[in-house]
């Protein structure tokens, strides 16, 4: 694998699982691969699990590792070609690449929507400068539409807990107060048309995703239909896609309660955290039993392991 950016590019799912099983329960076991290898982590926004999870990774495979946060002590970013740059940022990022691609073997990259412009978000244009001008395989640690990283570990959580062939997955929005991406659940719905998944999606009104990422599923505005007989239930937040990065609704009416709960077949509760409780989620059902939450963060490791490892081979 060159660069890793969407999870369809890890090509077989089931093939990727066992490779993500052999990961996990033998972490150790390919620090050859990485030695005096380095690793760039490059963070244009936040992150706790990522940034922990991805550095534990590579750790475990025998790399070195280097996190630039780009807004904390790194000299201002432009990212527009043609600008004349006598504002505050000292750089562009057309040189800043290259130089990053200079210190490291592989790089991976944190850059969020800016929900400035739909056709830039969905063009990728951050993560595609990397690619072109780094040198360097580049991998997503969540882009502009996608977060494969995060659908893998997702996976591997259910793969682990499922008790019939092909369970009914719910992904559900639920209430936010600020605009957030559409990464996560594009994603999400791409990994599950990979496998074997009954898989439905419920949304209000006005926030139907990009249907280039969503053909062929079912997209349910009726939270409580979609929820019936539910195996899964994945939660997240997401600004508008028609209305490009609004907020349309707060209706806490579609927080993941456990009336909502109710409805499905005792089913697994899953979200990728960040989580805002009593929002997306209540306390009693992100505490129950039920909850994957934890164990699908500790997936991360064996996600990024397993695609760094596979980087890492084809160098
Ligand atoms: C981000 C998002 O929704 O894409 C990161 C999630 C992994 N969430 C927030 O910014 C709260
Ligand atoms: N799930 C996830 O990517 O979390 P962070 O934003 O904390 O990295």
């Amino acid at each position: 694998m060159k660069h890793f950016t969407s999870i369809k590019q890890l090509g077989n799912l089931e093939e990727a699982l066992k490779d993500a099983a052999l990961v996990k329960s033998n972490p150790f076991g390919h620090q050859e691969l990485g030695k005096n290898r380095t690793c760039l982590l490059v963070f244009f926004d936040n992150s706790l699990r990522t940034r922990l999870s991805t550095q534990k990774a590579a750790l475990n495979l025998g790399m070195n590792v280097i996190v630039l946060d780009v807004n904390q002590g790194a000299w201002k970013l432009e990212t527009e070609r043609g600008v004349i740059m006598d504002g505050d940022k000292s750089e562009h990022l057309l040189e800043a690449i290259p130089v990053m691609g200079c210190y490291c073997d592989i790089i991976g990259v944190r850059s969020f929507a800016r929900f400035e412009s739909r056709e830039d978000d969905y063009n990728e244009v951050i993560l595609n400068q990397f690619i072109n001008y780094s040198g360097r395989p580049v991998f997503s640690m969540e882009a502009a539409t996608r977060h494969p990283l995060q659908t893998f570990a997702d996976i591997i959580t259910i793969e682990e807990h499922k008790t019939k062939p092909r369970p009914k997955v719910v992904m559900t929005w639920a209430p936010h107060p600020k605009a957030l991406p559409q990464a996560v659940p594009n994603s999400f719905a791409e990994g599950m048309a990979m496998g074997n998944y009954d898989f439905v999606i419920a949304n209000p009104e006005g926030y139907d995703l990009n249907p280039a990422f969503t053909k062929g599923i079912p997209v349910l505005h009726n939270q409580d239909e979609a929820l019936e007989g539910a195996d899964f239930v994945y939660a997240k937040n997401w600004a508008s896609y028609e209305h490009y990065g609004q907020v349309l609704s707060r209706d806490r009416s579609w927080t993941v309660t456990k009336e909502k709960m109710a409805l499905t077949n005792d089913a697994f509760f899953l979200h990728c955290l960040p989580v805002r409780r009593n929002m997306i989620v209540s306390d009693e059902v992100i505490e129950s039993p039920r909850s994957l939450v934890i164990p699908e963060a500790a997936n991360r490791v064996v996600s990024a392991q397993t695609v760094i490892q596979k980087i890492l081979e084809s160098l």
